[in-house]
């Protein structure tokens, strides 16, 4: 299958992302996923009752917004959509969530995209579950968005009514911009800037990451 505009095929599927000079977060053996906002108090979704939504297999590349596409991954988990379900009540309009991870990622998308674009809470890959490499117990995984939308080693989900402000989590990240949609058939990397001209800016940008990787000895794309 072709690659979206701008990206380049990488070897394998490498650990990668904005907390690559950690190792993967620890997970508490009671991990839930803890659902927040639009009205609704606090409560936590125990990783037994996502095993019982409705589940998936889902054929997907990976599409980084630095510009590497891992091709051929197989994900299983709960469809986002039984997801929303189990979590919103009735007549609450949920437009748009923030996912947090246990390292600090944060990522803002809309419903709408999630669900057209066929996003898991994903526990497995490939025929096995998810280590820690890869967002250990559950991430988020969109395969039509590029993938700093699919947060790994999922801890929170915060609903919301419009599009939330303040979302990212650190000044560095609020000045680069992440387009709020990031759809890699129209090249949505940036909020500001067209993502066609950022190809090469944002390539640069894994040759650092693989060396704050080197710490932890582990591969980062090509
Ligand atoms: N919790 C968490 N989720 C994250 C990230 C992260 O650093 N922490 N990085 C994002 C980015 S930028 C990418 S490209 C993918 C990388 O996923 P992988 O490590 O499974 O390849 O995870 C996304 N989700
Ligand atoms: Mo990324």
């Amino acid at each position: 299958m072709a690659l979206p505009p701008g990206q380049h095929q990488t070897k394998g599927f490498p650990r990668f992302g904005t907390a690559l000079h950690k190792p993967p977060p620890s997970v508490p053996s009671d991990h839930a996923i803890e659902v927040r906002g639009a009205g609704l108090e606090t409560f936590k979704v125990p990783l037994a009752r996502l095993a019982e939504l409705e589940r998936r297999g889902v054929d997907a590349d990976f599409h980084c917004v630095a510009g590497w596409s891992a091709t051929g991954l197989h994900w299983e988990g709960a469809t986002f959509e039984a997801f929303l379900r189990e979590v919103v009540a009735p007549g609450v309009a949920v437009t748009h969530v923030v996912t947090f991870g246990l390292d600090g990622h944060r990522a803002e998308a809309r419903v709408e995209d999630l669900v057209e674009g066929g996003a898991l809470l994903a526990d497995r890959l490939d025929g096995r579950p998810l280590d820690g490499d890869h967002g250990a117990p559950v991430r988020l995984v969109s395969p039509s968005q590029y993938g700093y939308v699919s947060t790994k080693h999922l801890r929170r989900v915060e609903l919301h009514t419009s599009r939330p402000r303040k979302v990212q989590s650190s000044r560095a990240m609020h000045l680069l911009r992440p387009h709020p949609r990031a759809r890699v058939w129209e090249e949505e990397r940036n909020e500001l800037i067209p993502g066609r001209v950022l190809r090469i800016p944002y390539r640069l940008l894994i040759r650092p990451f693989r060396t704050l990787s080197a710490y932890g000895s582990r591969r980062t794309p090509e």
